[in-house]
């Protein structure tokens, strides 16, 4: 296939004004009737051939105003043109109708109408509405819709967009209900969903007074599961009238859990419909981990609405201006409602987990794309977590108010129109009356630029004070198609301090704008420099420090995010064998048992560094990994820190029990956290699996999960005994199954992939369910050790699966391909066995656009 172009973005040459949909729901042969006003659009081809975009629909009627002396239609796999001809021209605007058969129940790849569990349902982004009817089916189309839907009456629940309009029975069993959405939408956004569910309602009122009713629909059973993520859907509508002036727009406000789902959930417009991973937790089910995502991801769908739904992208090229930018919100969101530093560093530990990794692999690409063959394959961590540091440095840049004039201005000149980076970026040169010419880089370059620092001290006299020269240089490495990279604009917050911790100069921000600039500063001492305060610029900062030096950070710096991140620092050099486990432990000593420091806080402290990143980090230094070899140093790196810290871990363990029952407030989260990172290395030592079983009793998941990976962890034989009990509880929640799945799947034992084929093969595994593949087969290829093992088994037993997924669900198959993104970095023979795993699944017949990319950008 050949790929599409952001180059060739042609206007469209006709604009749907208004939609009415009529469908009516059957498991095979739903009937689908639109009715779609047509006028010419803004473009050169403006009132040309109309092309319609259409995939896997029976077309059983069609008409033009009405008539079906149609002009000169015709018929392919991927749509329909319809021409002028010499008996019929198309008029200047026309009424389109269709009527189309789709198969909902067949719709095994989830995307357009399909069943899940029961439930009708509908994924549109990013290409989806065109497997429900014939339509223009791209962002920069927006229309009104007005839907019908007509179901038998054991599907009591009929939702679609917008507002609800009359409802009633129909003859036969059968019953109907009317939406209309009154914003112009982008066909992505449209979502019908209908099943036997039920409501957990709430209500909201909008600054401005106007009443909106909430619910979220669930399946009967689940309804006491969704209090929580009702209180976050509040506290996200009322955070966005406060600190971006936006209310919400409709009077209901919907939101869906379907089991079946690619992702996490979709932000509809006024009907959201998530995993309802995201959506369903009580005490008992979930994690403080789930409720965090809970939340998150309820305000990040919510927040769409104002940045997506009634701003949107003006194609697919421009997906980071709705996703980097409502990753952001939801963001600021979180470090509003939990800690600010905890956060931060959170969002840092999964770019540098997840976006790192991929802009240092052959799937890196720029945040705006420039090319795709399968757009679905471009949600990723660049666009998305990278989008949204940049709109993070845009805002250290210009400053916290002008930051708030520019979205001002940008959701008053843009409200409902579909956009480009180039409009977002022009409310901020207008706001700050700035030129960010070379900002636009940061969306047009993919890879992470390396910010190398050298330093300089000239003493005045003895005692005097001198000058202090500080030298930022920047290189980006090459990435693939794009080999010369140009300086980017990089935010360094920074402060200097003391010998005795002080800030010897107010604290700042460099700009460094070329490739090397150099600073100077009179100083009485000479400084130990803090760079890139709260992460300030998606870069990787190389500075050579002495141990003693990161000591002194961890102990005295201001910036929370720094002294974690020297912390990092010490102990990737202890797990890298360049330093000693016991300096480490008496630098971390003070601050994780400091009861003034947030117990979450110190919990990230004591979480060394997983052996993914190990992996990324030798590879960095130029070093093949070897995952057994880096397996056996961080297992030895562990256990010498837990014997070091022993007392005090025992302490923790002691003192950050949770008096009272279970809230999953984020103060009680983080003692649940701390103890969880003191028994995680406890369980490293003989006393400690003893207290990870006893903890296995416990009530709440948040702490009954953390003791079994700890009992797993400790080699423990009381592991398996504990495993099955925890199966036994909840064999019939598929949720909870899953935890217990990945358990297993990313376990450093040494029978783990044996385990995982056998519950893999098991009768009764629901591999087609998104989740649940995910929970085995994709957690087990993140297992750093077990999925690389040295004859290749892990990388095979991945490559079987993903050939078998692709024709049933190719979406989340190219996905979970991904985990061969890293090949490079492994020693000869892996990357050879990789490779094979790849052209094996290249080599398969039929395989799906969606996978074909992925491996083919992987192989190049
Ligand atoms: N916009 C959706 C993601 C759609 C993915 C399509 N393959 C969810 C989100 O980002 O909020
Ligand atoms: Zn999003």
């Amino acid at each position: 296939p050949t790929p599409i172009r952001l180059a060739d973005y042609a206007p469209p040459a006709w604009v749907a004004e208004h939609v009415d949909l009529t469908f009516d729901l059957a498991p095979r042969g739903a009937r689908v009737r639109a009715r779609i006003r047509f006028v010419k659009g803004p473009g050169e081809a403006a009132g040309g051939p109309l092309r319609l975009d259409g995939q896997k629909l029976r077309l059983l009627s069609a008409a033009v105003d009405g008539t079906d002396a149609l002009p000169s239609i015709t018929v392919d796999e991927e749509g329909l043109t319809l021409a002028p001809a010499d008996n019929a021209p198309l008029p200047d605007a026309f009424t389109w109708e269709a009527e189309v058969e789709i198969d909902p129940e067949a719709n095994t790849e989830l995307e357009g109408l399909y069943l899940s569990n029961g439930v009708y349902c509908t994924q549109c982004e990013a290409e989806g509405f065109r497997k429900i009817t014939y339509f223009p089916d791209r962002p920069d189309v927006m229309a009104t819709y007005a839907v019908r839907i007509e179901a038998p009456t054991s599907i009591p629940v009929l939702l679609s967009n917008g507002e609800p309009g009359a409802t009633g029975p129909l003859p036969g069993d059968r019953h109907f209900a009317e939406w209309t959405d009154p914003w112009p939408k982008p066909s992505y956004l449209f979502a019908l969903v209908a099943g036997e569910l039920v409501a957990h309602t709430d209500a909201f009122t909008t600054a401005s007074g106007r009443p909106v009713a909430l619910a979220i629909h669930v399946r009967p059973g689940d309804e006491d599961r969704c209090a929580y993520a009702m209180d976050a859907l509040k506290r996200s509508m009322r955070w966005d009238e406060t600190e971006y002036g936006r209310e919400y727009d409709l009077s209901v406000f919907n939101i869906v859990a379907v089991d079946d789902f690619n992702m996490g959930a979709m932000e509809n417009k006024g009907l959201n419909v998530f995993n309802s991973k995201y959506v369903l937790a009580s005490p008992e089910t979930a994690t403080d981990r789930d409720y965090e995502l809970i939340e998150g991801i309820i305000a990040h769908e919510y927040f769409h609405n104002w940045t997506g739904n009634r701003i949107t992208c003006r194609d697919w090229f421009q997906l980071c201006l709705k996703e980097g930018l409502t990753v952001f919100r939801d963001q600021q969101f979180s470090a509003d409602m939990r800690s600010e530093a905890v956060q931060r560093i959170d969002q840092v530990k999964m770019l540098r987990a997840r976006q790192f990794r991929e802009d240092a692999g052959p799937l890196a690409h720029p945040v705006r794309p420039e090319e795709f063959i399968e757009i679905n394959n471009f949600y990723t961590a660049t666009v998305y977590e990278k989008g949204a540091e940049l709109i993070r440095m845009l805002r250290l840049i210009v400053g916290a108010e002008t930051y708030r004039a520019a979205l001002d201005l940008y959701f008053d000149r843009h409200d409902g129109q579909a956009c480009t980076i180039e409009d977002w970026i022009a409310v901020f040169e207008d706001a700050s009356g700035r030129d960010l010419t070379r900002f636009r880089l940061w969306y047009a370059q993919a890879g992470t630029p390396r910010v190398t620092v050298s330093e300089g001290w000239v003493e005045d006299a003895p005692g005097q004070g001198g000058r202090y020269t500080l030298t930022l240089r920047q290189e980006t490495p090459s990435t693939p198609g794009q080999p010369l990279k140009k300086p980017v604009p990089i935010p360094v917050a920074f402060g200097l301090l003391g010998a005795d911790g002080r800030e010897l100069i107010e604290p700042g921000v460099l700009e460094l704008d070329d490739t090397e600039r150099c600073w100077s500063f009179e100083l009485p001492e000479r400084p130990v420099p803090s760079l890139l305060r709260g992460f300030s610029a998606p870069v990787i900062l190389e500075r050579r420090s002495s141990e003693a030096e990161r000591a002194f950070l961890l102990a005295h710096d201001r910036d929370p995010f720094n002294r974690w991140e020297a912390a990092r620092a010490l102990a990737l050099e202890v797990m890298m064998g360049a330093a000693s486990a016991d300096a480490f432990a008496e630098a971390l000593l003070p601050a994780i048992t400091d009861a003034s420091l947030d117990p979450a806080f110190r919990a990230l402290l004591l979480t060394l560094p997983g052996e993914d990143e190990i992996a990324r980090e030798t590879w960095s230094r130029g070093r093949p990994a070897d995952p057994d070899a880096i397996h056996a140093a961080a297992k030895a790196a562990r256990k010498a820190l837990a014997e070091a810290l022993e007392p005090e871990l025992r302490g923790l363990y002691e003192a950050m029990e949770t008096p009272g029952p279970y809230t999953p407030e984020a103060g009680d989260a983080g003692r649940r956290a701390l103890r969880a990172a003191a028994l995680g290395l406890l369980a490293r030592l003989p006393v400690g699996a003893g207290m990870a079983e006893a903890q296995c009793g416990a009530a709440n998941m948040s702490d009954r999960l953390p003791a079994l990976a700890a009992l797993l962890a400790s080699g423990s034989p009381a592991a398996d005994a504990a495993l099955d009990a925890f199966a036994a509880d909840w064999r019939h929640d598929p949720l909870v199954m899953d935890k217990w799945r990945m358990l297993q799947a990313t376990a450093s034992r040494p029978d783990t992939l044996a385990r995982v084929k056998a519950l893999s093969e098991a009768p009764d595994f629901p591999w087609k369910t998104p989740n649940r593949f995910r929970s085995l087969v994709a957690a087990f290829a993140q297992n750093p050790c077990a999925f690389h093992q040295a004859d290749g088994s892990g990388y095979r037993f991945l490559a079987d699966w993903l050939i078998r997924l692709d024709p049933v669900n190719p979406q989340t198959a190219a996905r979970v391909a991904g985990a061969f993104e890293t090949w490079r970095r492994y020693d000869a023979k892996r990357q050879k066995l990789i490779r094979a795993e790849l052209s094996r699944i290249a080599a398969t017949e039929g395989l799906s656009r969606d996978m074909a990319e992925i491996v083919s950008r992987m192989l190049d």
